[in-house]
């Protein structure tokens, strides 16, 4: 066990398996429901892949084991490190700033020491599984300074970087104490691959401000330094996505159309049903989202007995500060709106503060004329993605913010600015009254788009560009 060596490794801050507890203290594991795992499952079989990463409870030693096939490493976190790298650093400095600073982002010196020292503990636990050569991709903004701790340690490997979340213009960057140490992270990556075709732009940017050095589209050159020789980076866009056909043929299956069916029943057959899906997290502009549903409510431009609001807000990082006054805000909000608004027979929102089966979430799309995507800033937003390749009807009407990534490739929905209420207003109102034949045509745009970058195309993608930029060796069978 000690010494297997893996010629692929994925590294992520939580591995796609959940550590599920029974009653009677028995603990097993089940698969995570993420496209990550989808999309990486193929390479990671043809490969014998291992994937490094924390199992989301703090203090649990665990050994390498397999799981479905999937070769899984897992690494502790102690609870000084949940609070400190988890909690605090990656969750109330970086994400808070890589989303524009919608809310401030907190700047402690411990938390920095444990990022370090976490992401250090990653950087040697993918060194010691990956064999000679080996290719590691590593995720996200929890481990951004993993790339040059791996090539500090194993100048062989072939190193790979996704961040999932925005990267931001260089004038909220330049905010944190640490932008140079960080950007010197990503830059141990041959690839760092970002969500939009502007985050790779303000990626760039940072590094000829903050080092100097020469980038011409998507190359970087890195020179020669004191432990590192001169290298050439690639930084560019890679569109996420999610696994199209199987969300399809979920969306597809009698049970779940039936659901759909039963779903509108329930809601008392609204002429329209609106839907939200977010994790409850602030930068998802659920609170713009309601603004703008209520004062449509209130100005009579939309009738309670006619249309109602589901909202899923599922928990999301319960124990940081911001995300407790959120959840108050939100649902203070929905409180007030119901109670305006409501009679009884029809409830304006209907608020659900807890997770569901993925089956439920298709039956929820299928079973919903407008689907409101409000984010203020969000890296991809696989719900507006998801939603479309539930609609195989080819019905539905996708309001989009253009502060989500999807943005840039769902240009048939209706963008939006969701801080311009009037306009996310007006287009709420679009969408509630656009005839069947332009619904249509504007869902088969979509899904026309949807299906051309799945996850697989994207996971391909990225991959090949790796082995493209390790000198065309392609050790994992990229396409
Ligand atoms: C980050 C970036 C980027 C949500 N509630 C339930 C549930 N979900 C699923 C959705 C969707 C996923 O969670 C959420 O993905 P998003 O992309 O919308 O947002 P984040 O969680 O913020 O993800 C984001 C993504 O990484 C990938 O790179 O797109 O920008 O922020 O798949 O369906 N799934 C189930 N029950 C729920 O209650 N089963």
């Amino acid at each position: 066990m000690a010494d297997e060596r893996f010629a692929f490794v994925v590294v992520s801050n939580r591995l796609p398996v959940d550590r599920v507890v029974a009653e009677d203290g028995s603990a097993s594991w089940k698969q995570s429901p993420g496209g990550l795992v989808t999309a990486l499952e193929p390479v990671m079989r043809q490969t014998e892949g291992a994937w490094v990463g924390w199992i989301g409870q703090p203090e649990i030693i665990l050994e390498p084991f397999t799981h479905s096939g999937l070769r899984i490493v897992p690494l502790a976190l102690s609870a000084d490190e949940v609070e400190h790298f988890y909690e605090g650093f990656s969750n109330d400095t970086i994400w808070p700033l890589y989303h524009d600073v919608i809310v401030p982002a907190t700047y402690h010196r411990e938390w920095w020491d444990s990022y370090v020292a976490v992401n250090q503990r990653f950087a040697d636990q993918a060194a010691a599984v990956a064999d000679i050569g080996a290719t590691v991709w590593v995720h996200d903004y929890q481990l951004q300074l993993v790339p040059r701790m791996l090539r500090l340690a194993r100048p062989d490997l072939v190193i790979g970087f996704f961040n999932h979340i925005p990267f931001p213009a260089y004038g909220l960057y330049s905010q944190l104490p640490w932008r140079t140490q960080i950007i010197e992270g990503l830059l141990g990556a041959d690839v760092v691959g970002l969500q939009r075709v502007s985050d790779a732009g303000n990626f760039s940017r940072a590094v000829r401000r903050l080092l100097g050095y020469t980038t011409r589209s998507p190359y970087i050159e890195v020179p020669r330094t004191d432990d590192l020789p001169a290298r050439r980076v690639i930084a560019r866009a890679f569109p996420i996505s999610i696994d199209v056909e199987a969300f399809e043929e979920l969306a597809r299956s009698p049970a779940v159309q039936a659901r759909a069916d039963q779903i509108r029943a329930e809601l008392g057959n609204p002429k329209t049903v609106m839907l939200g899906v977010d994790r409850l997290d602030y930068t998802k502009g659920i609170g713009h989202r309601l603004k703008a549903f209520s004062e449509l409510l209130d100005e009579g431009r939309l009738n309670v007995a006619d249309v109602t609001l589901v909202q899923v807000a599922s928990p999301s990082r319960e124990r940081v500060e911001t995300y407790k006054h959120l959840r108050d805000e939100i649902e203070l909000t929905v409180g007030r709106i119901n109670g305006d608004f409501g009679t009884i027979g029809h409830q304006a929102v209907n608020y659900l503060h807890h997770g569901f089966p993925r089956e439920e979430m298709a039956a929820l799309y299928l079973a919903s004329d407008v689907m409101l995507v409000t984010a203020l800033r969000d890296g991809m937003n696989l719900v507006a993605k998801e939603y479309v390749a539930a609609r195989h009807d080819e019905d539905g009407v996708l309001v989009l913010s253009e502060f989500a990534g999807a943005a840039d490739e769902l240009r048939s929905s209706l963008r939006i600015n969701p801080h311009d209420i009037d306009g996310l207003k007006d287009a709420i109102m679009q969408a509630v009254d656009m005839p069947r034949a332009e619904r249509r045509k504007r869902m088969r745009a979509l899904r026309k788009r949807v299906r051309e970058n799945d996850v697989g195309h994207w996971s391909r993608s990225f991959l090949r560009a790796l082995s493209d930029a390790s000198g065309g060796i392609d050790r994992l069978g990229a396409d």
